[in-house]
């Protein structure tokens, strides 16, 4: 008999940090001989986006790939204005669209993987399609754990602000302030997203997290052995997601040619993620911060929420003096860089982060110590993750990103703490050595899984 290789098809929603570790699983699940057909909604909200999509398919032709074209919806109703959230209800409002698509992809699907933040809908337009269906789940363990805990959450009046949650087996209680703020909000479009959704895990065939044992091995085991919530499906935790060699690309090559000319370890690299317009002030403060600490610095600098409305320039942002005087320690961009590649250079010896879980892993992959300063979302529990496995520092009193401004002075000398810090650094390689031998294993079962209800 011929053996089965089994097909997923993949379904992204919006964002670098929703697509990203997308295209890190095809590639694996390529690697690892199934076939794979990514479906992409178009057209993308970011610029970034549809240029990672194009340079992923010429560097792993091996995928098939098929646009879901959405329905334009209006926008006003919705009670969001983020662009990347509005982007997720349209594609969630587009989801019954989706059996025409695939049934029209052949082979026939093994199972499809789909974007965490489309649970509900898209397993409504599936569910006569008899097709294994699975979330991958972008953010950590621990946010999975309070994703599925938060109806009973709201029931039991914990969602507060104040106080704490406590999720039966996970340690330590959550704090009301790490909470994403949109969730105290029941009628924002993200908490009705976490009601509605969250009591649908049950009827998904499994979660992919990208996570690992080393990382969140407690709280894996506490989902997995139903203490959360009964009755959730199996959680693979199967990171971190390896990042690919087309990430690469030549965009970064003038930033690596400065980090070669830097002694070891010598440089602060600066980034808060892809989707989050700062406040002018607090990039300022930022700026003279990173001069105040002595160190050398490489900074991602993102004014806009989307990267198609970053027209000012960097003179205009930072001011023209700032940004001349700059000059003489680091190295400030607008531009896309590859973060990963960067994080891998040995130039760099800190990272100054929003701690989206995209950087987290990758940090963790490439063993770089964390300087966290959270701006929203899951941002704060990660940052407590990092904090409490010892390889990166979180200043709790600087509160989100944007809330108040916290002066060069205080920022300057934590970046000089965090630079400076052995422990921070041992810890570091001992996480880059537990994220690079967190085998594959439960990838593989989960193919061995597919390979077995289909062959
Ligand atoms: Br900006 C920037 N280069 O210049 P997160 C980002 N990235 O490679 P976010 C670059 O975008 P969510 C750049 O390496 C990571 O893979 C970075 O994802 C990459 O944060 C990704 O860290 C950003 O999860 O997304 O963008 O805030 O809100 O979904 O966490």
């Amino acid at each position: 008999m011929s053996e089965y290789f089994p097909h997923i098809a993949l379904l992204p929603s919006a964002g670098m940090g929703h697509l990203t570790p997308f295209l890190r699983l095809a590639a694996m699940l390529v690697n690892n001989h199934c076939k794979v057909t990514l479906i992409t909604p178009t057209p993308t909200v970011s610029l970034a986006e549809s240029k990672f999509i194009s340079r992923f398919l010429s560097a792993v032709p091996q995928v098939n790939h098929t646009e879901f074209h959405l329905m334009p919806f209006d926008a006003s109703a919705a009670n969001s204005t983020d662009p990347f959230f509005l982007q997720f209800e349209a594609i969630r409002r587009s989801a019954h669209l989706l059996p025409s698509l695939l049934d029209f992809i052949s082979p026939p699907l093994s199972a499809l993987v789909y974007d965490v933040s489309l649970i509900s809908p898209v397993l409504a337009a599936i569910e006569s399609m008899f097709l294994p269906r699975y979330i991958l789940f972008t953010p950590s363990a621990k946010m999975f754990s309070i994703f599925s805990y938060f109806p009973t959450a709201v029931a039991s009046k914990q969602i507060t602000g104040d106080g704490e949650i406590e999720i039966p087996g996970i340690i330590p209680r959550i704090p009301g302030s790490s909470i994403p703020p949109l969730l105290f909000d029941l009628n924002s479009l993200f908490a009705k997203i976490f009601m509605e959704d969250s009591p649908k895990l049950k009827r998904l065939d499994g979660v992919l997290l990208n996570t690992f044992e080393d990382l969140e091995g407690k709280t894996l085991e506490a989902i997995n052995e139903g203490n959360v919530v009964k009755g959730l499906p199996h959680a693979f935790a199967i990171g971190p997601l390896i990042p690919l060699q087309f990430e690469k690309g030549d965009q970064s090559q003038s930033a690596l040619n400065w980090l070669d000319d830097q002694r070891e370890g010598s440089v602060v690299y600066v980034c808060f993620g892809s989707r989050n317009a700062m406040k002018r002030d607090q990039i300022r403060e930022i700026g003279k911060g990173l001069m105040r600490s002595g160190c050398k610095f490489l900074w991602v600098v993102k004014d806009k929420l989307v990267d198609r409305d970053e027209n000012d320039s960097l003179d205009e942002v930072l001011g023209y003096k700032l940004a001349e005087s700059m000059k003489e320690k680091g190295l400030v961009v607008k531009t896309w860089v590859c973060q990963v590649e960067i994080l891998g250079h040995k130039g760099v010896g800190g990272f100054l982060s929003h701690c989206g879980w995209n950087s987290v892993t990758e940090a963790a992959w490439q063993g770089v110590p964390i300087l966290a300063w959270p701006l929203a979302g899951d941002q704060k529990v990660n940052a407590e993750l990092v904090e409490k496995s010892g390889w990166g520092m979180w200043m709790r009193n600087w509160g989100w990103l944007g809330e108040k401004l916290v002066d060069e002075e205080e920022i300057g000398k934590a970046i000089k703490d965090m630079m400076g810090s052995r422990m921070l650094k041992v810890n570091a390689v001992k996480i880059r050595e537990a994220a690079r031998n967190s085998n594959a294993i439960n990838l593989e079962k989960l193919i061995q899984d597919w390979k077995k209800h289909n062959g």
